[in-house]
């Protein structure tokens, strides 16, 4: 983004998944294919060391099995991106800004036991273990384009909780207009916060209305398991008409105040990244195009939708709004 950021059509072959591994990964897992398709991910980081241990309930701090996931219509049908790739070519500068460092690094994450404050005003505050937030509420595939403002894009079978459900249990006072939302601050298991790259921690925020659309939920897994730390574990945003730096990981605290809160992005750069930041091809960053996108595992560049093909069911949140202006 602000800083190493490369031409869009600069992505190397490594990062572009052959067609092929569209088929069962499970199947190719079970026939040690991965490998042999070059795919192999790093030590320690294979999807069985990621996945909830099969035994039952809940010593705290074990994740729990994410079950029933119940699907939703509001999942698109496009091909979904191999999990190799969703979890191999991440962005979460608190980890280093190289695609690979968060699988690389970010194990050094304790992701359980995890508490989330939400507070500010509403009626219902309180301070949650993310697996009590998880069991308390129903979970939901939804398996959604995730489009990077770096114009490169994903489909990725999130699992996660509307995030309406949980503010409404919360009861937000009507002078509520926003929810500002953190990123843990640990520089002992964040190694990239030792870095002035953004100010920690990472901080993102959405309009009420926009935090308790349909589409916006909270992620706790993906590929039907407990989130990996790299994803944004153990709870982290998906908000999949805009661009990518809105869907903040590794979330401590959601608040609810009166006044638009800073952003991350838009405080490093005011001129290149707007608080709303809905994905719109007509406006370009001031550094690039965003007509166009690189969606991983293609050959060839798509064109960018607007709201990320979510127009129908978002637009009219932003009726009489200058899109160009609030980008
Ligand atoms: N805390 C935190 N959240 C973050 C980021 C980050 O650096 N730190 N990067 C953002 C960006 S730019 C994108 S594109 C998405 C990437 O999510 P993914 O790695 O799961 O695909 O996470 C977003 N959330
Ligand atoms: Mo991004």
């Amino acid at each position: 983004m602000l800083i190493r950021m490369r031409n869009s059509s600069d992505i190397s072959p490594s990062e572009i998944t052959p067609q092929s591994i569209y088929l069962d990964r499970r199947r190719f897992l079970a026939a040690g294919a991965l490998g042999a398709l070059g795919l192999a991910v790093g030590p320690g980081r294979t999807r069985a060391a990621d996945a909830p241990a099969a035994s039952p309930p809940a010593a705290a701090g074990t994740p729990p099995k994410l079950a029933p996931i119940a699907r939703s219509p509001l999942s698109t049908d496009d091909p979904q991106t191999p999990f190799e790739a969703v979890t191999r070519y991440n962005n979460f500068y608190e980890f280093g800004t190289d695609k690979e460092d968060p699988v690389r690094n970010a194990s050094k994450m304790h992701a359980r036991p995890w508490r989330v404050t939400i507070g500010g005003l509403c009626a219902k505050p309180g301070a949650y273990d993310v697996d009590d937030l998880i069991r308390a509420n129903r979970l939901e595939e939804r398996i959604y384009r995730l489009r990077c403002v770096e114009a490169w894009s994903m489909v990725i079978p999130w699992v996660g909780i509307p995030m309406a459900d949980v503010i409404r249990k919360a009861e937000p006072l009507g002078s509520a207009k926003f929810v500002a939302m953190r990123t843990l601050l640990d520089p002992q298991q964040m190694p990239g916060q030792r870095r002035g790259i953004l100010e920690w921690p990472y901080v993102e925020g959405l309009r009420l209305d926009e935090a308790t659309h349909p589409l916006t939920i909270l992620a706790v897994g993906l590929y039907g398991e407990v989130l990996p730390n790299q994803s944004g574990a153990p709870i982290r945003l998906i908000v999949p008409w805009k661009y990518g730096f809105k869907s903040i990981k590794s979330i401590v605290a959601l608040e609810f105040v009166e006044e638009m809160p800073p952003t991350s992005w838009n405080r490093q750069a005011p001129n290149e990244y707007g608080f709303y930041a809905n994905v719109n091809p007509a406006v370009d960053h001031p550094r690039w195009s965003q007509a166009r996108e690189r969606r991983i595992g293609e050959f060839f560049r798509r064109e960018t939708l607007p709201f990320n093909g979510y127009g129908e069911q978002v637009a009219s949140l932003y009726a009489g709004m200058d899109l160009a202006k609030w980008y």
